[in-house]
């Protein structure tokens, strides 16, 4: 029945009576499958279509297996809980290499190794890697499936894990196929739990390989993953395809690939503009993105929450972003109904939940959900606590994976080809001191400045330390896939890309997390349109420097007045101290990004920001 060329005869085909022939007539695309098959010797070959009944059976293996467990279908309908290995909750940032031709192109910031040692050495560890496991290949495409911004990847797991997520998180099966035809371009994905079994060996419950690496491959376009299973280092659509290798594509083909969350803003008069907002990663775009507005009379809308691709339509100029998923892959902790009513009815069907804990009803829970805890549950290390004694119950990077369809604030323009345009960027951190609520850009070259000098406390995101301030620039420190002072270079040049730079996007930073006396003294959350307000009619002033502001060495801050307080429990003094740039502060500030530029070579790196960084230690210098 197969005419495979491999050298075991026993690879069935338990998707369908068909063969590879009569799924594609994509030599590549084949000769690919086949090669892999050889190599990583799967006892079972599965081409997804992307049907329900194919998610319902996997879902149905993944119990069977004892991998998922079923929420109770009366308070949770079709959705399923999974608890990952101790070692694999995370991104594994120093387990993240980028193999380009040579260190210098990966650039200070990536880890780099020989792309010909990395293509033998991950030859070594995938060779029988899928023995006595089920081959997925799952063909996927970022962006909506009529868009002329999408790119198509193909994906080779042995995680039914991966393939529902990446059901959630992508749109795949057989109309992707379609869509590639016989000879479109897509980027090969390939993917391993690193766990063979053999016969009679029973599986783990979450199967990994302690050799963990997740590598890329830019100037080829391909992606490696071996022996994590978790979201951003296993769901290679996400992180290491729409991020790291869709960036090095968009360098070249004059876009941008953003770890950005695009949003829809509507004012009381029914004037709708969209932004998008770069955060680091559990730095709050899900909030943001579809925040329940605290002020009468706005209306949020959420395009996406975690990946923004970004083109110059030439039909006006404007800057014009996709989403280029289709779920949500979020932070659960934190989330409840006062700080994100839309996730939490976004997330009350068809959702895997990930590392959270599960209560003796057959719900899940994770700290921040409600202020009362359970009497009682089971936490995501699958051990009993009663309520006195609850304590982590749920992992603080235990997420949620969720169509992006069923959010209630779902923009009508999220699937939209063309994408939205956007009116203005937003960057931001969780800085307990010194970046104050919101301030704006003087122009593109200082936004590309205040983006690049974006540092950020460290997050459950990544495996190793919370809480260290880190620079992350653009949100993209972990995510872009060349040398950053090109990107930087990238972004001031992009400004040449628009007809006219009056119709790009207006710069804004913000930051919800300043801190005194170790308590958060902006509210955040909902209470964020108060900026967004701001920032939505400073989109409408062309000079930057009119209207209510304070002219600062770091740009434009707003008067304390100008940021809508009515209603709002919070003091002068405590609004004075979030607007405040206080230039002793701003010194320190000063010598951090010193370092941080100091890390590039003298040559590559953009002379455009050395200036802007000059320019701002003079203004906050001691007199
Ligand atoms: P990734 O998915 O990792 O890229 O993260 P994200 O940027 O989408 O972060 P998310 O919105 O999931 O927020 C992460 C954490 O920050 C959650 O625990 C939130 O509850 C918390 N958070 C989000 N917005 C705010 C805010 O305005 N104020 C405060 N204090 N916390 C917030
Ligand atoms: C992030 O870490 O920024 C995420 C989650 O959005 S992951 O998919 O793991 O990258
Ligand atoms: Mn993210």
């Amino acid at each position: 029945q197969v005419k495979l060329p491999c050298r075991r005869n026993y690879v069935q085909w338990t998707n369908s009576s068909r063969v590879l022939d009569r799924w594609t007539d994509h030599e590549v695309l084949k000769d690919w499958i086949r090669e892999r098959i050889a190599l990583f010797q799967p006892d079972r070959v599965h081409i997804c279509d992307g049907t329900e009944k194919e998610f319902q059976d996997l879902i149905t293996l993944q119990i069977h297996l004892g991998s998922m467990i079923q929420l109770n279908p009366e308070l949770r309908p079709n959705s399923y809980v999974v608890r990952s290995d101790k070692e694999d909750v995370a991104r594994l940032e120093h387990k993240t290499f980028i193999c380009s031709d040579s260190a210098a192109e990966a650039g200070p910031t990536n880890n780099w190794q020989d792309p010909l040692d990395t293509t033998n050495r991950m030859n070594t560890l995938f060779e029988n890697s899928m023995r006595g496991r089920t081959m997925y290949v799952i063909p996927f495409c970022m962006g909506p499936l009529d868009s002329d911004m999408s790119y198509i990847g193909v994906q080779i797991t042995d995680s039914p894990y991966v393939v529902t997520s990446m059901k959630i998180m992508t749109r795949m099966g057989l109309a992707v196929l379609q869509k590639l035809g016989t000879d479109g371009d897509f980027v090969p994905c390939i993917h391993s739990v690193g766990h063979p079994l053999v016969r009679g060996q029973v599986d783990s419950p979450w199967p990994s390989n302690p050799q963990k690496q997740v590598v890329h491959f830019p100037e080829q376009r391909r992606i490696w993953s071996f022996g994590s299973g978790y979201g951003g280092n296993a769901l290679l659509g996400k992180k290491c395809f729409a991020l790291r290798i869709a960036s090095a594509i968009a360098r070249e083909e004059g876009w941008l690939a953003e770890h950005m969350l695009i949003v829809g803003v509507t004012n009381p008069k029914g004037v709708k503009k969209y932004f998008a907002a770069a955060f680091p990663s559990a730095c709050g775009k899900t909030n943001l993105s579809m925040m329940a507005p605290e002020i009468d009379g706005w209306k949020i809308e959420c395009v996406g929450d975690d990946i923004a691709w970004m083109r110059i339509n030439k039909k006006d100029g404007r800057l014009y972003a996709i989403n280029p998923e289709a779920g949500f892959f979020g932070v659960a902790p934190g989330t409840s109904y006062k700080t994100n009513p839309n996730a939490m009815e976004g997330i009350k069907k068809n959702t895997i939940f990930t590392n959270v804990a599960i209560t003796p009803e057959g719900d899940v829970w994770w700290e921040g959900m409600s202020k009362e805890k359970p009497d009682r549950l089971v936490t995501w290390l699958r051990t009993q606590m009663t309520k006195g004694d609850i304590e982590d119950a749920a992992h603080p990077n235990a997420r949620f994976c969720a169509p992006a369809s069923q959010c209630p604030v779902i923009d009508p323009n999220w699937e939209n080809p063309e994408g939205v345009p956007i009116s203005g960027i937003i960057f931001g951190g969780r800085r307990s001191q010194t970046v104050p609520l919101v301030y704006q850009a003087r122009d593109w070259q200082h936004g590309t400045f205040i983006g690049s000098i974006m540092n950020s406390e460290t997050t459950a995101a990544a495996a190793g330390i919370r809480g260290v301030l880190r620079p992350d620039p653009f949100a993209m420190y972990p995510f872009c896939g060349y040398n950053m002072a090109d990107y930087f270079s990238h972004w001031l040049n992009f400004a040449s890309l628009a007809p006219d730079e009056k119709l790009l996007p207006k710069i804004f930073h913000v930051n919800w997390f300043k801190k005194k006396s170790n308590k958060f003294v902006w509210p955040g959350f909902g209470q964020n349109i108060r900026v967004l307000k701001w920032i939505f009619e400073r989109t409408d002033i062309e000079n930057p420097a009119d209207g209510s502001v304070v002219k600062t060495p770091i740009g434009y801050v707003p008067t304390p007045e100008s940021i809508d307080t009515s209603g709002l429990d919070i003091t002068t003094e405590d609004m004075k101290y979030l607007l405040q740039v206080d230039t002793r502060e701003w010194r320190t500030e000063v010598d951090i990004y010193r370092e941080f530029q100091s890390k590039f070579s003298k040559e590559k790196f953009p002379k455009r920001l050395v200036h802007e960084l000059d320019l701002l230690a003079k203004e906050v210098a001691a007199p």
